[in-house]
């Protein structure tokens, strides 16, 4: 198993918490995304949209960190990424896709790198930019955590896929100095999940290619 990864990139960054919580080693292979190593043309034969993570399992080829991470689940299913009940995993899945989804792809390098070099956007513009959107999906998040029992992770009592897509675009939010108190839900599943081996692991600054 081959993951093409970076440290700060916040969807590789799911996808190496999912590994971690299944117990699954993956060689690693880094792209440098502020280089633009994504566009090389020998990763764009791998991936075709430039992006980061790539996961190559054998011949198999899969991106898009949470259409791979519904994919271990099927394949490795302990501990489960998704609770069993059909209502209960719409709901989680659609935390994760308010991040994954609705969050993330409008904040991303390239969106920003666009906003700087082609819209020559200043700084402090791009920041605030990049704080709206997350406060926009964070709002919503906490609205729906709030509407349900309150539990150690967003889903009962063990991480799974929304958590997985909640810690690293808290980390996103904190590069801008986005303040949490306005989503105490959100801070005390981030806080819960940072203190899990898994997700410790995973994070950006003990990777062998942080900075
Ligand atoms: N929806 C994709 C997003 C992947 C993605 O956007 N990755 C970012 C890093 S977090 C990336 O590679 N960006 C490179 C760029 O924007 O040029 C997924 O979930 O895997």
């Amino acid at each position: 198993m081959i993951l093409y990864d970076y440290f700060r990139s916040s969807a590789a960054y799911r996808l190496r918490i999912a590994l971690n919580l299944k117990g699954l080693e993956a060689e690693r292979r880094f792209v440098h995304l502020r280089k633009g190593e994504q566009r090389d043309p020998g990763y764009l034969e791998i991936n075709p949209q430039g992006l980061v993570p790539t996961l190559i399992i054998g011949d198999l080829v899969l991106t898009q960190s949470l259409a791979i991470m519904e994919y271990l689940d099927e394949t490795h299913p302990e501990p489960p990424l998704l609770p069993s009940n059909t209502e209960d995993r719409a709901w989680v899945r659609s935390i994760a896709q308010t991040i994954a989804c609705d969050i993330h792809p409008i904040d991303n390098t390239r969106v920003m790198q666009y906003l700087e070099k082609r819209l020559q956007v200043d700084e402090a513009k791009r920041n605030d930019w990049y704080g709206h959107w997350i406060r926009l999906g964070f709002e919503a998040i906490e609205s729906r955590l709030r509407a349900r029992p309150k539990s150690p992770f967003a889903f009962g009592d063990r991480p799974g896929l929304a958590d997985v897509c909640i810690v690293p675009q808290v980390a996103n939010a904190g590069r801008v100095k986005l303040p949490m108190g306005p989503y105490p839900r959100i801070a005390a599943i981030n806080a819960a999940c940072l203190e899990h081996p898994a997700f410790a692991a995973a994070h950006p600054s003990r990777q062998p290619d942080a900075e």
